[in-house]
């Protein structure tokens, strides 16, 4: 018999839970750090383990999977889950205008003809349909025929943005709801990039990664791939009247607790659903997840019930789908690329072809292990992948089109650039040019690397600069930079007297720089921007970084044996000691960066803020720098993390972002009275 005050505790551990579950994961809005929470759900997790009989279906611990199924029972949708007709232009979508306006020819507003839509970013995920007995998640299943799927409870439940009961009132005994699962881009790319580090088979999509992580029949297995669901229609429902259109029963559903997509929107009239396609279009590669169109459907569910249906297809609805991003073309040949770090790329060489809206010649193929994986060879015909801003790639070859005498691709024993062995680490999937900066390709990537905003910021050094300066042994490493005149610049092509003058202006300014930055331009494997800044904040000199061993390098928080072994490597090689020493020579100086206080005594601490649009009294860098000082970390995105959003004028959509899902808007006055500034008249 388990006592009262036990029922009591756990009951009060489900609300908490599944209060701070919604936060995190469909308001993006955490109130609680996550330590906290994990404290909650061990608490949890301690009881149910004392007392078995008190673990329910809806718990909280659920999230991360039970016991692995033998196979996948079937489940009948309680209505057809339908598919949507599609339309490739914007001519076919006036169409689809007109034949609404036929169909309810003095059914809606005469006067005007204009109709009201919902436009929804669609989704490159798996259709979803969840089934909820008295508020509480009694059934999940995939789209299957449309009439049976399989039942995939097992692993809905892992997912956080799909809540296990529903909050607030007015709940029907039966609710039947509708969406999409996804993967997010950036849980897609991790889980690609672990893979290829692993050896191991990628997925060609995050659409094939949704799919493949919800049929798993192990649970756990689900729970590890971090999966979220946007609801996009409400299905059966009993004792419970639909309200009057589609867009209320969006609203209902994000009050019971769904996930619902910020980006849709109501918009009259069919011109205002092609500007919508636009708006969306020019937003997608910067959108967390992938879409591969948007749905536009009549609001007012009185219409929707008379316009009904054509074969599987709602004739209220239509898919405007953006131009493929996968095409089929030719693999002529394959090209080796040296990167800044010596990594060798294997390059694709195509028969143009037009992928994602640009024609597309060259696709990265990662390196060796992944062309053994995919069994690709030079001739075969491929599917070339292009998504937003990403490095087309080729996802696969076609073996039915393969030629009778396919050429293999192999990786060449020396550096095309600078005949350098090249020698492949064991535990590394890309091998790599010998050469390090004597390399001439090594050594471009790594001054275009110096010059960058984030590292020594020369105002007006940009790539083609570097390449033309290198090309014309102007430059050949890093400190040269500091030895050119302004003659030399000025006698290059479409150079002038005066850009070249601004240029070594511009390198003379960048001499007064910080350690950090210092240390980020050096382009040590592994050390990013903000490895840098914790190196040089713990060390403070660059002698006594360069004299660290491992061990305190690796007392230092995200420093772990890889990194540790990449710095050491770095400051054991003389090429690289000389050319600090020449930079040194050049006048390149920093401040000696004040010591930092016990990082518990830091008033920001665990705080993360972002900062958008323009400020009167500081510019953004210097805000950054502030809050970073008081313990605070400073992202250019907004997060789930994000504490609040600094807004200055002209703040554009990373204010609306906040607004939306609800993240704190605070002001330039906030700010400053943060800071402890007094703000400008
Ligand atoms: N955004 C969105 N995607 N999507 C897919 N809405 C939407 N509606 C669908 C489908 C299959 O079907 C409706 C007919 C409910």
């Amino acid at each position: 018999m388990i006592n009262e005050a036990i029922k009591i505790e756990v009951s009060n551990l489900h609300k908490q839970l599944h209060h701070h579950n919604h936060c995190y994961y469909v308001l993006d809005n955490p109130e609680i750090p996550d330590s906290h929470y994990d404290k909650l759900l061990q608490a949890l997790q301690r009881l149910e383990n004392q007392h078995p009989e008190i673990k329910t279906p809806d718990s909280p611990t659920q999230r991360v999977g039970g016991a692995p199924l033998k196979k996948f029972k079937a489940a009948t949708h309680l209505l057809p889950m339908l598919s949507l007709a599609n339309a490739f232009s914007s001519e076919a979508v006036q169409s689809f205008e007109r034949r609404l306006q036929d169909r309810l020819d003095g059914h809606f507003n005469p006067e005007t003809q204009t109709l009201h839509f919902m436009a929804e970013p669609k989704l490159d995920g798996l259709a979803v349909s969840l089934i909820y007995e008295q508020g509480v998640l009694i059934r999940g299943a995939t789209r299957g025929d449309g009439q049976t799927g399989e039942d995939i409870t097992h692993n809905v439940r892992t997912i956080h943005s799909i809540p296990l009961t529903l909050k607030g009132d007015n709940i029907p005994p039966l609710l039947e709801v509708r969406g999409e699962v996804y993967m997010p881009k950036a849980s897609f790319e991790k889980l690609n990039k672990n893979a290829r580090k692993a050896g191991k088979r990628t997925f060609m999509n995050p659409r094939n990664a949704a799919a493949g992580s919800l049929r798993q029949l192990d649970p756990k297995a689900t729970a590890k791939r971090l999966l979220a669901m946007y609801c996009y229609s409400i299905g059966k429902t009993e004792d419970w009247t639909l309200p009057t259109t589609h867009s209320e029963s969006i609203k209902q559903l994000k009050h019971w607790g769904f996930s619902v997509c910020p980006e849709n929107k109501v918009v009259t009239g069919i011109q205002a659903c092609l500007d919508y396609y636009q708006s969306i279009g020019e937003k997608r590669a910067s959108l967390p997840y992938e879409i591969d169109g948007v749905v536009y459907k009549i609001d007012d569910l009185n219409l929707q019930k008379q316009l009904g249906f054509i074969s599987k297809s709602p004739r209220w609805a239509l898919a405007h789908k953006f131009p493929a991003q996968e095409e089929m073309t030719l693999l002529e040949t394959v090209d080796f690329q040296v990167g800044r770090t010596g990594a060798i790329t294997p390059v694709a060489r195509l028969a143009p072809i037009f992928v994602g809206g640009v024609t597309v010649t060259n696709a990265t193929l990662h390196n060796m292990d992944e062309i053994q994986r995919k069994d690709i060879y030079i001739g075969d015909t491929v599917i070339v992948r292009r998504a937003g801003d990403v490095i087309p790639e080729v996802v696969r070859a076609v073996p039915d089109k393969r030629p009778p005498e396919p050429q293999p691709i192999i990786m060449p024993t020396h550096c095309p650039i600078c005949s350098a062995e090249i020698i492949q680490l064991e535990g590394e999937a890309k091998a790599r040019c010998s050469g390090g900066l004597y390399c001439p390709a090594q050594a471009k990537q790594a001054i275009k690397h110096f010059a960058s905003r984030k590292a020594m910021d020369i105002d007006g050094l940009g790539d083609k600069l570097v390449e033309q300066l290198f090309d014309l042994t102007l430059i050949q490493q890093i400190n040269d930079l500091y030895q050119l005149k302004t003659e030399q610049v000025a006698s290059l092509e479409r150079m002038g007297e005066k850009s070249a003058h601004n240029l070594i202006q511009a390198l003379e300014t960048s001499k007064q720089t910080h350690l950090s930055h210092f240390i980020y331009a050096l382009g040590i494997r592994e050390v990013g921007e903000s490895t840098a800044k914790s190196l040089a904040q713990y060390f403070r000199s660059l002698d006594t970084l360069q004299q660290a061993d491992s061990e305190t390098l690796q007392s230092i928080d995200d420093i772990g044996p890889i990194v540790a072994d990449r710095i050491l490597y770095f400051f054991s090689q003389q090429h690289n000691l000389d050319v600090i020493e020449a930079l040194i020579a050049a006048g390149i100086q920093w401040p000696t960066p004040e010591k930092t206080p016990n990082e518990d005594d830091l008033p920001l601490q665990g705080h993360h803020y972002v900062l958008t649009g323009t400020f009167s009294s500081l510019k953004r860098t210097e805000a950054k720098t502030k809050l970073e000082k008081l313990g605070a970390k400073v992202t250019a995105s907004i997060s789930k993390k994000t504490t609040a959003v600094f807004a200055g004028k002209k703040a554009g959509s990373k204010r609306t972002k906040a607004e939306k899902i609800g993240i704190k808007i605070s002001s330039e006055a906030d700010l400053l009275a943060l800071i402890g500034e007094k703000q400008e008249n």
